[in-house]
């Protein structure tokens, strides 16, 4: 199975153009319709950087940047997920339309309810807090596995069901670069859970280290990991560059035969 591809929509003001509110969310938008005619099958929007350094932005201002972009691409029928951290802006994007609320840091508590109750698709993503947090791993897949369940399992017993769920490795979340190259090695190790995974390495550090700060060098390692992550089963990647993930794709598509 042809794993989906997430394509990133941050929308923050330094992402698109200077040019005021409206500026931005009609860039935003246009950003998102470049996505999807280069393949993506969904839009995960969000408005705060976790990059480390970056400066956090509160709730009402990332609503303020994400909801006008998420009512409308859900209005046009596109599938859109939510990358926030707070539960807060999760109803209110899953009000606007929003079908996945992708957590990266799953500390906030009011999303546990949030999640049981609303029946939304979760996207619980391993992270031991910033990005930067040290983490000592004896054995990083089952670590990141045994910390995805137990996450799963706090939720199923709020109430939440099985079939809402997605889980992901969190690379370059409290990982070494040799940790987040295991985990996509192993990544059987986290499919083999049963619950649909999802891979975020796009632009990460661990990539940088690896071929240097060209954007298009990083973009075609994406790439590569995106095809690496389909063959061991992923659901899904997360990807900025969604015409190279979508050529890796396809060229892995066309050795099964399903393609030519
Ligand atoms: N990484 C970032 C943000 N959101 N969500 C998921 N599910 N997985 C990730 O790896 C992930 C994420 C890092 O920030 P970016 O928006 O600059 O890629």
């Amino acid at each position: 199975m042809r794993p989906l591809i997430f394509g990133v929509l941050n929308v923050t003001p330094d992402s698109f153009s200077d040019g005021g509110e409206h500026a931005t969310v009609d860039a935003a938008i246009e950003h998102a319709h470049s996505l999807l005619a280069a393949g993506a099958d969904w839009i995960d929007v969000g408005g705060e950087s976790t990059a480390p350094g970056r400066a956090p932005v509160g709730t009402e201002e990332e609503q303020r940047r994400i909801l006008p972009v998420i009512r409308a691409l859900a209005d046009e029928g596109v599938a859109v997920s939510v990358d926030t951290f707070r539960a807060a802006t999760a109803a209110a994007a899953i009000e606007a339309g929003a079908r996945l609320v992708n957590d990266v840091y799953g500390n906030d508590p009011l999303m546990d309810v949030l999640v049981a109750r609303s029946g939304a698709r979760y996207l619980a993503m391993h992270s031991l807090g910033e990005p930067t947090t040290p983490a000592h791993y004896a054995d990083v897949v089952n670590d990141v596995r045994t910390a995805l369940l137990a996450r799963v399992d706090a939720l199923l017993a709020l109430g939440a069901r099985e079939d809402q769920f997605v889980l992901d490795p969190g690379l370059g979340f409290s990982k070494a670069p040799h940790e987040n190259w295991e985990l996509i090695a192993r990544l059987d190790g986290i499919v083999a859970t049963g619950y649909p995974v999802l891979v975020g390495a796009s632009r990460k550090r661990f990539i940088r280290g690896l071929v240097g700060d060209e954007r298009r060098d990083g973009d075609t390692a994406t790439a590569a990991i995106s095809m690496l992550a389909a063959e061991r089963g992923a659901w899904a990647v997360r990807v900025h560059d969604v015409t190279a993930t979508r050529i890796a794709l396809d060229v892995l598509e066309a050795t099964r035969g399903e393609r030519s």
